[in-house]
């Protein structure tokens, strides 16, 4: 490695540091940063802080030097995390996953796309149909789900609102022949309300700015976001900086184009945009209460009915429905007698936000599905029983914390909690068993564990889920407030959680309505119950769902299976929000587990975004936090290196009369001895079955030097032997 990067680009591995402290470690941080060298190793943890600007570290020749080398032979790279994964599932056969984590605005959503972007290019060389149409899907995917699934908020500009796991299928020779997205969680209310200076979904803003003047026609929409609700709450500021203006009519077209790529029909990609443009027709209608019960529902009737025809004429449903559905409710009295009531403005209004959401929502599981019905393996490898070999890339949203947070992040926080359980628990787990598998004993390090407060979110009865779950199931007649009490009975002496009630004292939150929980992340989170069971009722009118079975749209349509039940059947309360995610979650962890994982770990550099600005604080608290010294600790524990003999050999034979140029000491082992007894350094090893074990950076560092003090007489006598004057 530092053949190629010498000694004042700072240590290309943590593990390397002279002493483990928080101090050295920044240092060593901010000295690569200012270098350009954004990546560093944890043995083989890629620690990577997002430069927030281009740099010249990809493409195709960066690709190509990192092609097939060893994870340690070139500087640090996400291109060598993933050949190193690429590697273990081609030539060991393992099942492996690349899981990035860090906060919000880290940068794990351009490293997974930096990952793909490497699978794709050293694969296939052979050039087959079928595995460049594969590739070509998961390439393209990206730019779909982002349109569709990420926003821009005041901690990102392109953040993440959905979590994603992406297998990639790999044939026996080692090329991509299907995939599978597993989506987690769509921040749904976004549609309908953000946060100053933040945008609703980009695909709304694409279709307004970069539809053509018939198309917008078409669709009864204006090209000024202002004009709907569900694209002006951010308040003008947003919708008029740079990158996000000057690039949503680029990213429309380009949307369009993978769409066609991967394989939606032109009539899909036209039922997609009805259905956009329905949306944001739904969010500008009003209601408003008449004198009269006329045919307008007990006194309700729509502001505007132009809106009512084109969200009719949109949905291919038929108006009077739209209209019914809208003012008024179907319910089951007694038995099987139907009757409909009448929605109060109020009513109704909560009614179409929620249909709002539900069909954004449904519009973005459907474009994953789609997707992944292309990507569905054809060819798989009968030599592992029709199991192919997969790696599995994990981009899920980051830690993130607002002055007031609610349901949303409660979800996205808790979920980085569960991956942090994982960290700890794999990298614990991997050391062991390598020390196990290799013979060595090994010594524990200490971690804060996070468990604690992954059990107050999910332990069964008394876990936050499960009070929310039993407040949701009581009819309405619990209210957050309420909510909030019981929480507080279960948890008043729990040391990661609190609220005002408990702690009077605390004017940072509110009474009655603010509870907080002490993160691993964050020192602490401010949650505001309000909407709390309504986000995890989750609740939508089965007029809504039975409106758009009925649409004779097929996409649309096809996105509303369960609007064929009758009301009468639909009596079985569905899981909320929250136990979905939570089981989504344990699902996802597990299937984690179950393979060769490399990390990469993000590092934000500082909040305002910008270039070339490491804010000391900031990043101490993420390393701290992440675990990093923790990492580099048990890394060391521990031992600081673990070579296979033969890497070894390769690197410090020359410092030995017996192992230079060859030994011929029977084994890589019994040369390893003996090159280390003459250094006097055998003292400080570890032999295991395959692997030499080292266990103070010390040694490493004399064994360093003594190769840097001999590698300049080596190439003069190298170069006096080209030159013949040997
Ligand atoms: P995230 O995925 O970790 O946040 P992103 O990957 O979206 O963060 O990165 C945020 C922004 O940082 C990107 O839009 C780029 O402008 C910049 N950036 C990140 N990595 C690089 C890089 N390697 N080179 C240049 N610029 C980079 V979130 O999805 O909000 O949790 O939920
Ligand atoms: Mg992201």
């Amino acid at each position: 490695m530092e053949d190629e990067e010498g000694s004042e680009y700072g240590k290309p591995d943590f593990v390397l540091l002279d002493q483990v402290t928080m101090e050295d470690f920044m240092r060593n941080l901010q000295l690569r940063f200012e270098k350009g060298r954004i990546y560093t190793y944890i043995g083989e943890v890629l620690v990577s802080v997002n430069p927030y600007q281009e740099l010249p570290l990809y493409g195709p020749e960066a690709i190509a030097r990192y092609q097939g080398r060893e994870l340690y032979e070139r500087p640090p790279h996400l291109y060598a995390v993933a050949n190193a994964a690429y590697k273990a599932m081609k030539h060991r056969s393992r099942d492996t996953c690349i899981v990035i984590s860090g906060e919000s605005g880290a940068g794990k959503t351009e490293a997974s796309k930096h990952i793909m972007q490497y699978i794709a290019a050293v694969t296939n060389p052979s050039q087959r149909a079928e595995v460049e149409r594969v590739k070509d899907v998961l390439l393209k995917s990206t730019c779909v789900l982002e349109a569709f699934g990420n926003a821009r908020t005041n901690r990102n500009h392109n953040s993440s609102r959905f979590g994603k796991y992406m297998d990639i299928n790999f044939d026996f020779k080692g090329d991509p022949i299907g995939g599978h997205i597993h989506s987690y969680l769509l921040e749904k209310s976004r549609v309908l309300k953000q946060h100053v200076g933040e945008r609703n979904f980009h695909a709304f803003y694409q279709l307004l700015r970069g539809s053509e003047d018939k198309q917008l026609h078409e669709l009864h929409l204006d090209r000024n976001p202002a004009v709907y609700n569900f694209t002006r709450q951010g308040a003008g500021l947003n919708m008029t900086v740079h990158s996000a203006l000057d690039s949503d009519e680029r990213s429309h077209q380009a949307v369009i184009e993978a769409m066609r790529v991967i394989g939606f029909s032109p009539e899909e990609v036209e039922s997609v945009y009805r259905i956009l443009a329905t949306i944001l027709h739904l969010g500008n209608i009003e209601f408003v209460e008449t004198e009269e019960d006329g045919p307008q529902k007990e006194g309700l009737a729509v502001a505007e009915e132009a809106l009512v025809d084109h969200v009719a004429e949109l949905t291919a449903t038929p108006r009077d429905l739209v209209l019914r559905s809208l003012l008024a409710r179907t319910v089951a009295s007694g038995g099987r007698e139907l009757i409909e009531k009448g929605h109060t403005a109020a009513e109704a209004s909560y009614a179409r936000d929620a249909c709002a959401k539900a069909v954004y929502q449904r519009l973005f599981e459907w474009v994953v599905n789609r997707i992944n019905s292309v990507m569905e393996p054809r060819d798989r490898d009968p030599r592992r029983d029709g199991k192919d070999t997969v790696i599995g890339v994990l981009d899920i949203y980051g830690f993130e914390v607002f002055p007031v947070n609610s349901f949303e992040q409660f979800c996205i926080n808790y979920c980085n909690e569960k991956l942090q359980q994982l960290f700890i628990r794999l990298i614990l787990k991997q050391e062991q068993e390598e020390y196990e598998r290799e013979g060595i004993t090994w010594q524990t390090v200490e971690y804060f564990n996070n468990a604690i407060i992954v059990d107050l979110v999910e332990r069964p009865h008394r876990g936050i889920l499960a009070v929310l779950d039993e407040a949701c199931s009581s009819a309405g007649t619990i209210t957050d407030r309420i909510f909030l009490q019981t929480l507080d009975t279960h948890h008043r002496h729990h040391l990661h959680y609190t609220s005002r009630q408990l702690c009077p004292t605390d004017k940072t939150m509110e009474f009655g309505r603010d509870f907080r929980i002490k993160h691993y992340a964050g020192d602490v989170t401010r949650y505001s119950v309000e909407g709390f069971i309504d986000k995890n009722r989750d609740f939508l009118f089965q007029d809504f769902k039975r409106l758009l079975y009925n649409s004779t749209d097929p996409t649309l349509r096809a996105m509303w299976p369960d609007g064929q039940q009758d009301i009468t059947e639909v009596t079985k309360r569905p899981l909320t929000a929250g136990t979905l995610f939570k089981n989504s979650m344990v699902a996802l962890v597990e299937n984690l587990a179950s393979k060769e994982p490399f990390y990469v770990r993000c590092i934000k550099p500082n909040e305002d975004k910008v270039a070339g600005k490491l804010d000391e604080n900031h990043c101490r608290h993420q390393v701290a936090y992440l675990g990093l010294l923790e990492n580099v600790r048990v890394r060391r524990a521990g031992f600081a290196s673990r070579q296979p003999y033969s890497r070894f050999l390769l690197r410090y034979k020359m410092t030995c009369e017996y192992t230079w140029p060859n030994h011929l000491l029977g084994s890589d082992k019994a040369a390893v001895s003996a090159l280390l007894e003459q250094h006097g350094l055998q003292g400080d090893v570890a032999f295991g079955h395959s692997k030499l074990f080292i266990r103070s950076p010390r040694t490493l560092v004399t064994l360093e030097q003594s190769r840097a003090r001999l590698i300049p007489i080596i190439v003069l006598l190298l170069q006096k032997a080209w030159r013949g004057t040997l």
